[in-house]
């Protein structure tokens, strides 16, 4: 593998020799169309690169301003690069790279919260795209509203000084963008229920406690659309082997590559007030029909995010590093198969024409892919804010039914066993190195705990996963159960005991 830091630098000049995906947004920044929040490597892999195929298809002045979240490591190379980066796709046929050339301005959204405002109310945007990650959304996990417990959003509740939340400069955005009365359309791109319709519902609740104009929040309400999304793609976190190995694929020093599967699905409800790019012929499915794009979400949701989170920690328990190591294991695949089948399967309503013994093989060769080198621990990490998207409703609807939806629970109690241990049990290296920004209060929350049982008592009655979930003792004690058996035997022999227990008759 070559050496990024000796070849030249990945630049506009470079454009034209290399190999490129789509094409390129017009050169213009003023003429860009899209705001971009959360500008990491799943934006990059994902809408970025069906953008620039929808450009390449059609054309449209919808080149991207980026904004990171708060980290300068995507956002100073991607400057110097001319916002232009590569795209590493890995699939059975080995590895290629192309260059992706749609961002046109980057920036940083906590140190420029002034020019992300000014950006939302400049009528030559058009539309704001988003993957800010769950937390983005400020859902608060235990009521479903708007979270108004966190300090930072309550700051921005009290409009003193610049907006620091999402939600918080969406609305000032859009308070000043009301003014002209331009439509726009915000499109959440992230793995939550319904993301357009919530993004619109915490948007709305915070205006009203802000006490924001009638004329905004009619605004708000009749020219700002919010479709609803699908999302999906593996992008695990880039590292600088990627950097070398697209020096050894292009010849070029790329400071801010991606890495990606070949898979990339993008499914969107077609309800754009100031138009959109010609995604239809840039891979991603446009429907009117919401219900559709929901079904779609659900499917994403519970059969591969769901799961997901499960493969990650007891791989994590059993000390593996990767997905598919962790997958590679007969035990965590059969626990993680029956989860999907089960007991996620049974919840939902599936697309018209959807095949799910296909997709099921499609998503268990898609989780065996090692040279994508998906860490354990970045999809254990936040579980905090994933795990509502995932486990409350489908286990609700079993436990309503009079069933023991014990593989759910096992996602639980492996959670709160690498993220927030019982006192005395040390997870490992990969589950101690998973990040939740609630670690620290659940932790302290539980520290009165004398068992592994009442640890997990604890922490559901903390109403982490839903009030509603936790009013079940059934399903708590399960938990407390499962916990136990994680730290006093080990992840494998409590996956048995789920297995054995799972869709059992309870009543
Ligand atoms: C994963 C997702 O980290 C996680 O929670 O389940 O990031 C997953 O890789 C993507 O949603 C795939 O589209």
């Amino acid at each position: 593998m070559q050496d990024a830091a000796l070849a030249p630098r990945l630049d506009r000049s470079r454009l034209g020799s290399l190999p490129q995906l789509g094409a390129s947004a017009p050169l213009d920044p003023a003429r860009a169309g899209i705001i971009h929040l959360g500008l990491g490597a799943f934006h990059r892999a994902h809408a970025a690169v069906h953008t620039a195929r929808a450009l390449a298809a059609e054309g449209g002045e919808w080149g991207i301003i980026g904004f990171a979240n708060r980290s300068r490591g995507v956002v100073e190379p991607m400057a110097r690069q001319d916002g232009i980066y590569s795209v590493l796709e890995l699939s059975d046929e080995g590895v290629r790279a192309d260059l992706v050339d749609v961002h046109r301005g980057t920036g940083i959204m906590t140190e420029e919260p002034g020019r992300v405002v000014r950006e939302i109310a400049d009528p030559r945007r058009r539309l704001l795209t988003l993957t800010v990650s769950e937390g983005g959304y400020h859902v608060s996990p235990r009521t479903g509203r708007l979270d108004v417990d966190d300090p930072q959003l309550r700051a921005d509740l009290e409009g003193a000084g610049d907006p620091r939340t999402v939600i918080g400069l969406l609305a000032r955005g859009l308070t000043q963008r009301a003014e002209g009365g331009e439509p726009f359309t915000v499109l959440p791109c992230d793995n939550v229920s319904a993301a357009g319709r919530t993004a619109r519902r915490m948007l709305t609740e915070f205006l009203e406690l802000s006490g924001a104009d009638d004329d905004v929040l009619a605004y708000v309400r009749d020219h700002v659309s919010f479709p609803d999304a699908m999302v999906d793609r593996i992008v695990p976190a880039t590292t600088t082997a990627t950097s070398d190995e697209v020096a050894a694929l292009l010849g070029v020093r790329d400071e801010a590559p991606v890495r990606a599967e070949r898979f990339s699905m993008w499914v969107i409800e077609d309800d754009f007030a100031a138009g959109r790019p010609a995604w239809e012929k840039g891979g991603a499915i446009l429907t009117p029909d919401a219900g559709e794009v929901e079904r779609y979400e659900q499917v994403k949701l519970r059969l591969l995010n769901g799961p997901h989170s499960l493969i990650a920690y007891l791989g994590a328990l059993d000390g593996r590093v990767t997905i598919p190591e962790a997958f590679d294991q007969d035990w965590i695949a059969e626990a993680t198969m029956r989860l999907i089948r089960e007991e996620m399967l049974p919840t939902i309503d599936l697309p018209s024409g959807f095949d799910p013994d296909a997709y099921l093989e499609d998503l268990s060769h898609r989780w065996h892919n090692h040279d994508l080198g998906h860490r354990t621990r970045q999809v254990g990490s936040d579980g905090s804010m994933r795990l509502p998207q995932r486990i409350p409703v489908p286990a609700l609807t079993h436990l309503a039914a009079g069933r023991t939806p014990a593989l759910l629970a096992l996602t639980v109690a492996a959670w709160f066993a690498c993220v927030v241990p019982p006192r005395g049990f040390d997870p490992g290296e990969q589950a101690r190195a998973m990040t939740d920004p609630a670690q620290r209060r659940l932790q302290e929350a539980a520290a009165r705990a004398t068992s592994p049982a009442e640890h997990a008592r604890i922490l559901l009655g903390s109403g982490c996963l839903t009030e509603e979930l936790a009013e079940h003792e059934e399903f708590t004690e399960l938990v407390a159960a499962l916990l136990t058996a994680l730290v006093t035997s080990g992840p494998r022999a409590a996956a048995a005991e789920a297995l054995d227990a799972s869709m059992k008759e309870n009543r």
